[in-house]
């Protein structure tokens, strides 16, 4: 019983050793309950309550700050009542999101690198986690095809920094001067980007003062893919008009419906016209692990810049991104300003590895440690087992889908990776006429299923509209506890909650 022993009785106090054990130990209990009931079939994958009830305060759980501290046994119930209230993402019946699962030696990384609690700027204060840095940047440059000599990178917090920190890169080697002058020095640049694509293209145009209206959308096939002959017109036209493109960004894996951009044709427009091209692989980037599935990123050697997130399909706990970069140096140019309290040129040790004045950021947390454990945990074969089993599922519920009237796959080549996008069409709506009255009606469907859904708890998926499609699902598998029983449970559950 902890009502009456507080902060104050914890380490650094003196004797503290035991009490602070002990809290540690019963904390680890309620984790690891929680750990269990995420990956137990029969527990609730949410309990869902509206902002304003747990604002109100729910059986005790109140959001307030005190002024007085409160006991040890106050915060206990504190720990076990957040998570209580919070979605369980790693329960193999979540589908939600690019991201989900939980993995034990990812969360086991996680709490070391909260322990150890230092920054990544400077190799005086994080020498083992720079290393691992490297190293684990070294590996996934090589899956990507650069050769030994070239290539740096970073990991920054999430794909759309990474993104950022991409175009920047990019801006800079065109333009060096604007890291002095800005964008007063600069003609009018544009950047060319998928329809599809993620919208942190547009955020980080927005951010460089580039501009949203001057981020032109490229027009993708049916399947979502880039095609190759709108963009070259796309920059022609662009050129034309008195705009300078200078960054075409390629996605590997787009958000919504999985699709690659093909690498190679758009590298060779890139060639020609002396563009930088990213690839956007937030999200495919994992599938480089897997043989069976590489071959979708055939041409990303050829990219001036890549994001890859293994926080999404490789399962890292989040949050763990990287911007890879082929030019060596670029980074430190591009970001450097010499912090003198930071960065001395005189120090005793090699401060190439000083890598924090290649960031936009100054502190940066330490989200490599994980990932070297989890792939020291599973080797390289490991990953590769857990990424095509996740595609295997999205195999299965694109043929359970193929067999069933009562739902309709919004388009019908099979996924490329593990996103699985499909209507649900309840008596109401498939005895429709195609047309405008059916589509009205449809677009009501999935939002009316999510909110069932998610006040019964039981699974949880993703919905939106995109172009001319209204409201559909978007079923995506990066969650390795999930199995073919789920997928079955997932589509039985949304008949259940959307038959009429
Ligand atoms: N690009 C962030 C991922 C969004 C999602 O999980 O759907």
């Amino acid at each position: 019983d902890f009502s009456s022993v507080y902060n104050r009785d914890l380490l650094p106090a003196e004797s503290g050793e035991e009490v602070t054990k002990n809290f540690l130990l019963e904390l680890l209990d309620i984790l690891f309950s929680y750990i269990c009931k995420s990956f137990k079939r029969s527990s609730k994958v949410l309990d869902f309550h509206h902002a304003h009830q747990l604002k109100d305060g729910l059986d005790g759980f109140t959001l307030a700050l005190p002024d007085e501290p409160e006991n040890l046994e106050q915060l206990l119930v504190d720990c076990r009542d957040t998570l209580k209230y919070g979605i369980k993402t790693g329960h193999p019946r979540f589908f939600n999101q690019l991201s989900s699962g939980l993995d034990i030696i990812g969360l086991a990384g996680e709490w070391l690198t909260s322990t150890a609690n230092t920054n990544m700027f400077t190799y005086e204060v994080a020498p083992v986690f720079i290393l691992m840095e490297e190293v684990l940047l070294r590996n996934m440059m090589s899956m990507i095809g650069w050769p030994e000599e070239e290539g740096d990178g970073l990991f920054c917090p999430g794909g759309s920094v990474s993104n950022l920190n991409s175009m920047l890169l990019a801006r800079y080697h065109f333009f060096p001067e604007v890291k002095k002058k800005g964008m007063a020095a600069l003609p009018k640049l544009a950047i060319l980007t998928s329809s599809h694509s993620h919208y942190s293209v547009q955020k980080s145009a927005a951010v460089l003062g580039i501009g949203i209206d001057n981020v032109l959308l490229v027009k993708c096939d049916e399947r979502g893919k880039m095609i190759p002959a709108e963009l070259e017109s796309s920059i022609i036209t662009a050129k034309g008009a008195g705009l300078v493109p200078f960054y075409v960004n390629a996605t590997a894996g787009t958000t919504v419906y999985g699709a690659f951009d093909p690498l190679n044709d758009i590298a060779d427009i890139c060639q020609r016209h002396g563009l930088w091209m990213h690839v956007d692989a937030s999200w495919g980037g994992g599938l480089l692990m897997s043989k069976r599935h590489s071959a979708k990123l055939n041409g990303i050697h050829r990219a001036s810049s890549v994001t890859w997130n293994p926080h999404k399909m490789m399962g890292v706990p989040l949050q763990c991104s990287a911007i890879l970069v082929r030019t060596k140096g670029i980074l430190q140019e591009c970001n450097q300003l010499r912090a003198a309290y930071l960065f001395q040129p005189d120090k005793h040790y090699d401060i190439s590895y000083d890598t924090g004045d290649k960031t936009l950021q100054c502190g940066r947390h330490v989200d490599v440690f994980k990932f070297w454990l989890m792939w020291k945990a599973k080797g390289s074969t490991g990953f590769e087992a857990q990424i095509n089993r996740c595609l295997d599922n999205a195999e299965y519920l694109y043929d359970k889908l193929q067999g069933r009237a009562d739902f309709q796959l919004v388009f019908k080549s099979k996924p490329e990776h593990s996103n699985v996008c499909f209507w649900y069409l309840p008596d109401s709506v498939r005895n429709l006429q195609v047309g405008p009255e059916r589509n009205n009606k449809l677009h009501t469907v999935a939002p009316k299923i999510k909110g069932k859904m998610m006040k019964e708890g039981l699974t949880m998926i993703g919905y939106q509209p995109l172009g001319d499609k209204v409201n559909f699902f978007r079923c995506v598998f990066s969650n390795p506890a999930t199995q073919r029983e789920d997928v079955d449970f997932l589509l039985d559950e949304i008949a259940r909650l959307g038959s009429d």
